[in-house]
């Protein structure tokens, strides 16, 4: 009996007892851990949608790529296996180069710098977004990309060689100029692929550097602050489009409201993530002079390289977030 309820309850339209209200449930695939700032602002969403329909529409999020792993969340959606979910958007730069725009090296530093860039572009992004089948929701910043090691960093050269995660096309193209070897790697498989040395160096945020447990297997971080890559969360067109005007706008207030909630928590929690990692016997350091200048010297690189790939669209997005 309680089986027979609970599938009745799991398919994806289940009719209510009120007349015309239909209660429609949406899984909501997402690539990081349950514990993760974006996942808790993402069931806060979730249930905030819950609320404001008083059930219509019920929202529940499956953390840690278990409906689907990152890199298959955008397409899911794309195609409607899932109605909403949420991507790190710079691992589809390959697709469109603007998906990148938050992974150039040293545009966009800060949380303010990180926020200007995307009021910059995030108008092109919904567009971009818009010709995929999907519907721009909220995005939320990961704290600044620093590098992670197992041993000490002082320039480029000790980067010669070394087993590197990749998680977008930026991340790739760091590896290569620095002369490693990148493979890619979503963070739910990281802290396994450390253990077993399938990578032994990366660049992400603290966050996910505490997440993965990463002092278990490297032993430096170097808060090089070389750019804040973003979540996006987006709906399948055609399930945001078949929604009631109350749902959808229910659905865009609470997304309006986590992407300005979680964009606080992750400037909030960032200082307590390297903090953590210091806890547990990481040397966290700031890079040497001659690192952060080799650093910025493929930034530059890079920058020129999005700017030509992005062409016009991309070259006024620039000019618009230097404007600002
Ligand atoms: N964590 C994500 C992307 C950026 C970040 O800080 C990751 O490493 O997959």
């Amino acid at each position: 009996m309680k089986k027979i309820a609970s599938v009745l309850a799991s398919t994806a339209i289940v009719s209510m007892a009120s007349g015309a209200a239909f209660a429609e449930k949406w899984d909501m695939p997402l690539a990081y851990p349950a514990t993760n700032f974006h996942s808790e602002n993402a069931a806060m969403f979730a249930q905030c949608v819950t609320d404001a329909t008083g059930g219509e529409l019920e929202i529940v999020t499956h953390p840690n790529g278990a409906l689907f792993a990152g890199n298959d969340i955008k397409r899911a959606i794309q195609t409607g296996q899932a109605p909403i979910g949420e991507r790190l958007i710079s691992a589809h730069a390959n697709e469109n180069p603007l998906f990148g725009v938050d992974s150039i090296p040293f545009l966009a530093t800060s949380f303010d710098e990180s926020h200007k860039l995307w009021d910059a572009a995030s108008e092109e992004m919904a567009k971009v977004l818009d010709e995929q089948n999907l519907v721009y929701l909220y995005a939320v910043a990961w704290p600044p990309q620093g590098l992670y090691a197992k041993k000490e960093i002082n320039s480029a050269a000790d980067l010669q060689g070394v087993k590197f995660r990749a998680y977008n096309a930026a991340t790739a193209r760091i590896a290569d100029l620095a002369g490693m070897a990148p493979v890619q790697i979503e963070a739910a498989e990281l802290s396994q692929a450390l253990a077993t040395g399938v990578v032994e160096s990366f660049v992400s945020s603290g966050s996910t550097g505490v997440d993965s447990k990463v002092w278990e297997s490297l032993t430096h971080f170097y808060d090089v602050q070389a750019w804040l890559p973003r979540n996006v969360v987006f709906a399948n067109k055609d399930a945001f489009e078949a929604l009631s005007d109350e749902v959808r706008t229910a659905v865009t207030t609470c997304a309006d409201e986590a992407g300005t909630a979680g964009n606080a928590k992750a400037e909030e929690l960032t200082a307590g993530y390297l903090k953590t990692l210091e806890e547990n016997g990481m040397t966290v350091a700031k890079p040497s002079e001659e690192l952060r200048a080799e650093l910025a010297a493929f930034g530059e690189t890079m920058t020129n390289e999005w700017v030509e790939s992005a062409g016009e669209v991309g070259a006024s997005i620039v000019e618009d977030y230097r404007a600002q």
